[in-house]
């Protein structure tokens, strides 16, 4: 564990008990969404795409469990459901690995990946806590180009689930896996092993990123709009 790691579990443990008192007992207002590849609500909150409210809440696209909609239901995120907007594919191999950042740790029943009607991935919750971050290799079943993906965290503990879109391009440039240097992208692709100082900069999932401070092993696009890496944007193609 890194110092600043340490560091913000021990700021965490403070917080909790304040966070605990101050929000209501029924809260439903933080929860989770798909960081990486970058889902819609993900570029609406990065500002990769203009978008209305979703912005300021990208984990809190919550519905009724067995929608098959990138806004579950909600009409105040419609726009996710417009596929005309621009949203950015990443390119991606046969596989490729979704991470989730739960900002409540609801208890899981599962998480799963749609392509239309078809179920590509199913991954059990056991009805436990989730970490806050959630790694999921999704093997795409031969599907190739342009797929539009919703994926679904099913909460076990009430009848909700959270959805979120994610936009790829399976087979498209760049792809074969996380970490490849996509056509257009200037800086080195991310290197896990590498450490990074303030300035330096790295591509990942088809971004340019640029480091604010040391950072080593923490993926671009996994911590968040106050973290280490922020977002320059997609490559240019
Ligand atoms: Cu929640």
């Amino acid at each position: 564990m890194s110092m600043k790691k340490r560091t913000a579990v021990v700021v965490g443990a403070l917080a909790a008990p304040v966070l605990a008192l101050t929000l209501p007992a029924t809260t439903a207002s933080a929860h989770g969404w798909v960081t990486s590849p970058a889902s819609r609500q993900d570029q609406c909150a990065s500002g990769t795409v203009s978008c209305g409210q979703v912005k300021y809440e990208p984990q809190s696209v919550e519905g009724p469990k067995g929608l098959r909609s990138c806004s579950g239901g909600n009409a105040a995120f419609a726009e996710l459901d417009d596929d005309s907007k621009p949203w950015v594919a990443t390119p991606v191999g046969s596989t490729y690995t979704f991470n989730w950042h739960h900002t409540a740790r609801h208890a899981t029943s599962s998480w799963q990946y749609f392509v239309g009607d078809r179920l590509i991935a199913q991954f059990d919750g056991k009805g436990a806590q989730p970490p806050a971050d959630v790694s999921q290799t999704v093997d795409f079943g031969g599907l190739t180009g342009r797929q539009k993906v919703l994926a679904v965290w099913n909460v076990s503990d009430t009848g909700n689930a959270f959805y979120s879109c994610i936009d790829v391009n399976i087979g498209g440039t760049g792809g074969g896996g996380g970490g490849q240097q996509p056509g257009g992208c200037t800086a080195a692709a991310w290197d896990p092993t590498r450490v990074y100082n303030g300035g330096d900069t790295a591509s990942y999932n088809g971004h340019n990123w640029r480091a604010k401070w040391w950072v080593s092993g923490d993926k671009p696009g996994t911590t968040g709009e106050w973290g280490v890496w922020e977002d320059l944007g997609v490559c240019p193609s």
